[in-house]
């Protein structure tokens, strides 16, 4: 009897250890996309079962196997055929069962959420749009002191300024200059390259009835606040608005701690000079909307950019901030070479002088890296690109041709991967916000270089990152909140932790696997289940290593899966 029991122990543990595990894309898939399912755990040959919308069982062969260089686990690629009849597909192996889902516009929903998300994150406005995330005022910004670090004769330490507005940047609630402008700056250059389908994008926000594309609404709630971060009497911009210490997780209308302007930076002038000039030229047909601005930001973004070369060395160093000590986000690089050639560039494009061009061309990069906080060169060469009189120049085509040299590379090793994606085969891929900077980054980078050849030979590429990014991958999450079987339900964001809605904000990209685990220490309830490059990711809200949400991440999110939406849309 004891026997038979342990027996039966024993089989049972075989069958669960042994159970093949399917990875797929759980958002869907357009009918003419690749339709490959990653089974993980037994070989499935033979047994894979596909039944299409009519009923019909099918009953595709493992393709290849691949095995994982990090946990050396045999990953089986199934690659199910075209499915190209729109549809749920119902795929069952060894008992584990999915749908792949088949449609006209799979990204559609989620390509909006992405975008809402900022409307979401709103400071110092009451969400009164948001559903049942609507929420009372907080971080009114209106009195806001200088710190020590940020003092000048007129404006001496404790001065009050007010600077209200803008997004909340992560799961924290601090502002920071180089984060929002970059993520506006990766924004317009998505916008500029797919107008017709902005001008029709509806996100549901308060402005969406004026003449203005709502993604223009959006980045205008952002820039009216960095409008407020340059001191008014030398163009320099402070680098962040921030509280001492990060505040708990409550609510914005509870939190009560002093805010501060603090040390202006090379950095932040920078890419505030480079995103103000870009919304000048952006917002010249929408002066209906927004009088003055353009003028407003034009001035700003030329005092910005000279303060900037009078201070070029005059990088953000929180470690020398006194009287209060600041221990929040850093945003700091101590290199603005990339910041001078996304600034000079995007001046030169609003105003056609001379020396902006001189200082481009003394700035360009050697080779192009996908468009990171830390790494903005990408901006400017997006600046080359979308402008015909730059982007034919030797220099412009040098720059496209290194474009073009990356995004070979980055496919190189497709066919042997363990997911079938270019994003996810080296260690060097996962790290804080690699899902964004590496992952959508790099697919949105191949869907440019596609519209800057006139061909369609990397969208397959850029695909097999949504596939990974939204299922097809080493943990099994759709990494978006909100979308999929299985997304991330308690990400590091203290809204959707504090407020009374089970469920987070929907379209929020985490961060995703990140081996450094700069959190472990802080992580009082939760422990990694893996060391693994790709598997070093948990779902807790303690992880804001692997798990926070951040504007410069769903900027890469709106960036990647519109335009992909748009290239199919007919909205
Ligand atoms: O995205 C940032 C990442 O590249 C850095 O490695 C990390 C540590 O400095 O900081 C990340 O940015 C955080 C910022 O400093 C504060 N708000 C939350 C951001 C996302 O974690």
């Amino acid at each position: 009897m004891g026997k038979t029991l342990l027996f039966l122990v024993f089989s049972l543990l075989f069958v669960v250890s042994s159970q093949a595990q399917i990875r797929y894309n759980q958002v869907g898939c357009y009918p003419t996309q690749e339709k490959v399912i990653v089974v993980e755990g037994v070989n499935p040959e033979g047994r894979v079962r596909v039944t299409t919308p009519k009923g019909k069982v099918l009953t595709p062969s493992v393709m290849r196997e691949a095995v994982s260089p990090w946990s050396g686990k045999t990953r089986y690629i199934v690659d199910l055929g075209q499915l190209s009849a729109t549809g749920n597909y119902h795929v069952s192996v060894d008992g584990q069962e999915c749908d792949l889902r088949v449609s006209k516009h799979p990204y559609q929903d989620i390509a909006k959420a992405s975008l809402r998300l900022f409307y979401l994150i709103r400071s110092g406005i009451a969400i009164e749009q948001g559903g049942t995330y609507n929420r009372p005022v907080g971080h009114p910004d209106t009195h806001v002191l200088v710190h020590p670090s940020a003092a000048t004769d007129k404006r001496p330490a404790g001065t009050v300024i007010s600077s209200p507005y803008g997004w909340y940047d992560a799961g924290d609630y601090n502002k920071y200059v180089v984060n929002s402008a970059f993520s506006i700056g990766l924004m317009f250059a998505a916008y500029e390259q797919q107008r017709g389908y902005f001008n029709k994008l509806n996100t549901d926000i308060p402005e969406s009835g004026n003449h203005t594309p709502d993604l223009l609404d959006e980045m205008m709630f952002n820039l009216k606040w960095l409008l407020t971060m340059q001191d008014p009497d030398d163009g320099g911009v402070y680098h962040k608005l921030t509280t001492p210490n990060f505040e708990g997780f409550v609510m914005p209308a509870d939190c009560h701690q002093t805010r501060y302007v603090v040390a202006k930076s090379v950095t932040a002038t920078l890419d505030f000079a480079g995103v103000m000039a870009d919304a000048a030229r952006l917002f010249t047909p929408y002066q209906k909307d927004y009088p003055d601005f353009v003028a407003q930001a034009t001035k700003a973004a030329e005092r910005a950019y000279q303060w900037a070369k009078e201070h070029p060395t005059a990088f953000y160093r929180q470690e020398q901030l006194k009287d209060p000590t600041v221990n929040t986000g850093t945003y700091a690089d101590g290199n603005a070479r990339d910041e001078f050639f996304w600034a000079s560039s995007a001046l030169y494009r609003l105003t056609r002088k001379a020396t902006y061009l001189e200082d481009a061309r003394q700035y360009q990069s050697q080779r192009f890296s996908t468009p990171s906080w830390g790494n903005v060169s990408a901006l400017g060469t997006f600046e080359w690109m979308a402008d015909d009189e730059l982007r034919a120049t030797d220099d412009g085509l040098l720059m496209q041709a290194q474009m073009l040299a990356y995004c070979e590379n980055a496919v190189k090793e497709v066919e042997t991967s363990c997911f079938q994606s270019p994003f996810g085969n080296n260690p060097r891929n996962f790290g804080w916000g690699c899902l964004a900077e590496n992952c959508c980054c790099q697919a949105f980078v191949l869907l440019y270089a596609d519209l800057l050849t006139g061909t369609t030979k990397y969208r397959r590429y850029a695909l097999q990152n949504a596939d990974y990014l939204l299922g097809r991958n080493a943990t099994g999450y759709c990494y978006v909140t909100g979308f999929g079987d299985r997304s991330p339900q308690h990400p590091h964001h203290r809204i959707s932790e504090a407020d009374a809605v089970d469920a987070p904000f929907p379209g929020m990209l985490v961060g995703g696997p990140n081996p450094g685990q700069q959190d472990k220490r802080d992580m009082k309830n939760a422990v990694y289940p893996s060391n693994h490059p790709d598997e070093s990711y948990i779902d807790n809200m303690e992880s804001y290593a692997s798990n926070e949400i951040a504007i410069n991440w769903n900027a890469s999110l709106v960036a990647f899966l519109c335009w992909l939406d748009a290239l199919h849309s007919q909205l």
